[in-house]
Order: C-alpha cells, then structure tokens, then sequence
C-alpha cells in the first residue's frame, strides 16, 4: 500500500482557520519566477492536494489554506487557496502564517518582513514577546473603488460597490440583502451572498486602474452604527470568522473615497464571531484618476495544531464538498 503524507501547522486568526502546508507538496508542482506563478503550476499540476487538505474528510466547508514557497524578492513567499480555488491575498491567513513560521524559528524574529504573494509584496510588522507573536500588521497592496453595480435582488434593487483590495470585494449593506449581522447564525448570509456575487459578476464590472474586468471573489456584508461591523461571504459559500483582512481594507478605502476616514485615523472591525481587526489607511495616491490607498490592518493568530495527513492509495473516496 502507498501512503502519501502531507504535514501542516494550522492556526485561527480571530476564529478564522488557516491550514498551512509545510511538507509533502511535491517541488515540481511548485516551480516559477514568481509566488503567482508558482501558484498557477501547483493549480493547474496539483490541485488534488488543495482538495485533499481543504475539503472533507480532512478539511470542511469553511478551511481556509496557505502554502509557503521560496522567493528571493521578500523574506516569504505564500499563497492562499479555500475549499473552492484560490485567493490572490488573504489577510487573516498572512497573520496566522507569519505568526506561525516567527513562533517556529522558521521566519527570522525581526519586527519587520516582507511577504510576496500572488498580489504582489506586502510589508508586516511582527511584536513579539518571550517567543510569542503578539500582533501582526500588514500593508496590503494597493486598493482602490471600482465601480457601483446595480443589481436586482428578489426584484429590489440594490447598490453594490466593488472594491480592489488584493482580491475584488462586493460590499453591500447587509439591510438591503435582507440580512441582519446581529443575529448568531451567519450561515443566513451565505445564500444572498452568492446570488448576489452571481449577479454582479453577470454585469462583468471593469477595473478602473487595470481596465481589465473584475471578477469579485468575495462578498462583504456591512453595517454600521454600533461599529463597523461585516460578514464575509467567500468561496463555495465560505464564512470567513474573522473580519476579513482583505475585507477590512476595502472597508477601509471605502470609508476613505467617501470622506469618513482621514489618512492615519483608526477604526475597528468586528467580524461574525465577534473578533475585531484594526486598520487605517496609510498613504494615498492617485492612479489613472483613481484615488488609491494603502491600508494597513492588524489582528492575532494562535498555532492550534500540527497535523500529519494520509493519503493511502487503498482510500478511494478522496475528498468532496456536500452539495
Ligand atoms: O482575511 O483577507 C482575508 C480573507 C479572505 C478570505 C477569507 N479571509
């Protein structure tokens, strides 16, 4: 009988899981000039290992995933993958994966580090105390407002603003979805949400600093008033825990091209399980007539475990999402 193994550290940022692959992957589903297109080999010659790591039995419905890779352009290379495919940037998962490798000894102890990802660099800033990591912040790329997608949800319409932040974003009042993020059970927001990612990706929405078209990814559910408060709807109908880091600088740049955040003033973000992340907006430019920001977002991750995963050949049911 053959057995296959694949070794993993899995962390939660703010309940949010990130299960990162350290060993088992094969180097040459791995190869590229770039962690984007070391991504796009392992995508298009190994995607049966993101399947067998992520969904069940050994995932479930809501695993989220990052795998490490060399790269001589930063001190990491990572990139992130999910039930259903693959992310360009995730937030929650790059704090939970340098949390994890600085705790290790496999990322150097220093307070400041560079990370490629398939977005492109991002800077993080690391505090440690006595060996434990206890914050992590990162710049992410820059992100920007697209557009406003009008869309019909059972026959009402709805405004829907699609934000670049490393991944495209719907952001959507949850009000106007019919939805309320008081309530315990998030899973009520998953349905809307993919119907209205449907619709607005039926309207092929344009990037406005690439002019390429924006595929959204991910759903942002918010409201206000007690706190910013969102509901991130993302993959097969995933819920992110966390606030969502991505989610959060585009909530940010929002807040920023509408005049209700200065550059440097904080806010704070409470996601579905009650975990928050802070962030502010960094800088700003201006490209292609497009006001551009850099947000900067920080939270804390904790090692939950280590895993050793089989795969035997004998075990023919390999791994499945349930309909
Ligand atoms: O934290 O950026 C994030 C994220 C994206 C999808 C799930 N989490």
């Amino acid at each position: 009988m053959e057995r296959t193994e694949f070794t993993t550290v899995d962390t939660h940022t703010g309940g949010e899981p990130t299960r990162i692959v350290l060993d088992g992957i094969e180097a040459d589903t791995l190869t590229g000039a770039t962690v984007r297109e070391r991504r796009d080999r392992f995508k298009a010659t190994a995607d049966g290992v993101r399947q067998l790591l992520m969904q069940e039995p050994r995932g479930h419905a809501d695993m989220f995933g990052a795998v490490p890779v060399p790269t001589d352009r930063a001190d990491l290379g990572v990139f992130f993958m999910d039930t259903d495919g693959y992310l360009d940037m995730c937030g929650h998962g790059l704090i939970g994966v340098v949390t994890a490798l600085v705790e290790r000894g496999e990322l150097p102890e220093s307070p400041e580090l560079t990370v490629e990802t398939p977005a492109g660099l991002v800077d993080v800033t690391v505090e440690i105390a006595d060996g434990v990591v206890r914050r992590v912040a990162f710049e992410n790329v820059d992100s920007y407002v697209c557009e406003t997608v009008p869309v019909e949800q059972d026959g009402v319409p709805v405004e829907v603003r699609i934000v670049y932040a490393g991944n495209y974003f719907a952001v959507v009042d949850a009000d106007s979805l019919g939805v309320t993020l008081d309530s315990e059970d998030a899973t009520q927001c998953i349905e809307p949400a993919l119907d209205l990612r449907r619709a607005v990706n039926d309207a092929a929405p344009e990037d406005p600093v690439t002019g390429a078209r924006a595929t959204v990814s991910a759903v942002e559910l918010t409201a206000s008033g007690d706190g910013d408060r969102s509901c991130v709807v993302f993959a097969d109908g995933s819920v992110d825990r966390s606030p969502c880091g991505t989610g959060t600088c585009a909530r940010l740049t929002l807040h920023h091209v509408d005049g209700d955040l200065a550059v440097g003033e904080r806010v704070e973000v409470t996601g579905p399980v009650g975990s928050a992340f802070e962030g502010y907006i960094s800088d700003t430019s201006v490209d292609n007539g497009v006001t551009v920001t850099s947000p900067v977002v920080s939270g804390t991750a904790h090692i939950t475990g280590e895993h050793t995963f089989y795969r035997t050949d004998d075990d023919t049911l390999g791994s499945f999402t349930l309909a």
